[in-house]
């Protein structure tokens, strides 16, 4: 796999920590010979990606400051990665952010502010980087994004990210259909519980793993590696007929009854 990505452009957004999903697709893509390109919005999330790529002796492109929930941030970043970089051929999208008192209890009882805060960060956010990246894919290219099967089933406590995720992928279809024309594909990986920073503290998602090990055909949770891996066949040429695609990373699970 060492040459799938070699001399590609590929930017990765969402890394918070070791566990987080955009750390293991980082793996996979250093792996596949990338040249990787960061954004980050917390300072601590900074701090932690730049040990980890020192700690696994792999040497950035750009580590550029990036807030998705803000128009102006996101064109300047794109802007610094374009200017330096100059093509963009792969992006991966790997926030999302709910305010935690949202994520138990009754979706029916789901604020406003809640709900627009979840579409904002979690769903238009992809939107907005689809846009300002696309400037800069001139070779064509791949966009993914990482989405839950709460989005497509009711699963308890995610509620508002499940309108969200929802969001997300419809917006998987449009966007697939827009960018298509630049010969860009986008693509949606939905992968089953993996325990990160996000997940920690939330009720219920203990439950969650021992479902999947019980029904999943696989009967087996699924790794970092295994999502990385997934993400790396879809921003390489292996996966050039594939687009609009929710794809599953999750044992099986969303298979069974
Ligand atoms: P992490 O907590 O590791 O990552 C979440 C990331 O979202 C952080 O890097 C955080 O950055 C970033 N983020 C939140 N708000 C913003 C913002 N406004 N601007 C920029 N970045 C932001 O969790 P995961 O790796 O689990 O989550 C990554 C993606 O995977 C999410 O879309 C999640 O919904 C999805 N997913 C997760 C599953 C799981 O079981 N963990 C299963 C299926 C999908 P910072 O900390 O710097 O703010
Ligand atoms: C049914 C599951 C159990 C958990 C329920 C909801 C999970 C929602 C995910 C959402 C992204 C979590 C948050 O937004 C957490 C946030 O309120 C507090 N955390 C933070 O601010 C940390 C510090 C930062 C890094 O987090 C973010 N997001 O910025 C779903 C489980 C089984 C699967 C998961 C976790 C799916 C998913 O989408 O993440």
């Amino acid at each position: 796999m060492t040459s799938l990505l070699s001399g590609k452009n590929i930017v990765v957004m969402g890394v918070a920590n070791n566990r987080s999903i955009a750390w293991g697709i980082t793996q996979s893509l250093h792996n596949a010979g990338a040249n990787l390109i960061f954004t980050y919005r917390q300072e601590r999330s900074k701090q932690k990606l730049n040990k980890l790529l020192d700690k696994h002796g792999i040497e950035p492109r750009m580590v550029v400051p990036c807030d998705a929930e803000d128009d102006q941030s996101i064109e300047q970043a794109f802007q610094k990665i374009g200017e330096e970089a100059g093509i963009i051929h792969g992006l991966v999208h790997s926030i999302a952010f709910a305010n935690a008192e949202e994520l138990q209890g009754e979706y029916a009882d789901t604020s406003r502010d809640g709900y627009l805060l979840a579409q904002n960060i979690s769903a238009y956010s992809l939107v907005a980087v689809t846009r300002e990246a696309r400037k800069y894919m001139t070779e064509g290219g791949s966009i993914v994004t990482q989405t839950y099967i709460g989005a497509e089933r009711v699963v308890p406590n995610y509620n508002v990210m499940g309108a969200a995720k929802a969001a997300l992928e419809a917006s998987v279809r449009y966007l697939a259909e827009d960018v298509g024309k630049d010969d860009i594909r986008v693509n949606a990986v939905s992968a089953g519980p993996l325990r990160t920073l996000s997940a920690k503290g939330i009720a219920g998602f203990n439950d969650k793993v021992s479902a999947v090990e019980e029904k999943a055909p696989l009967r087996r949770q699924v790794d970092q590696d295994q999502v990385g891996d997934v993400n790396l066949f879809l921003l390489s040429e292996l996966a050039r007929g594939v687009t609009g695609e929710v794809l599953h990373v999750d044992a099986g699970f969303h298979t069974v009854a």
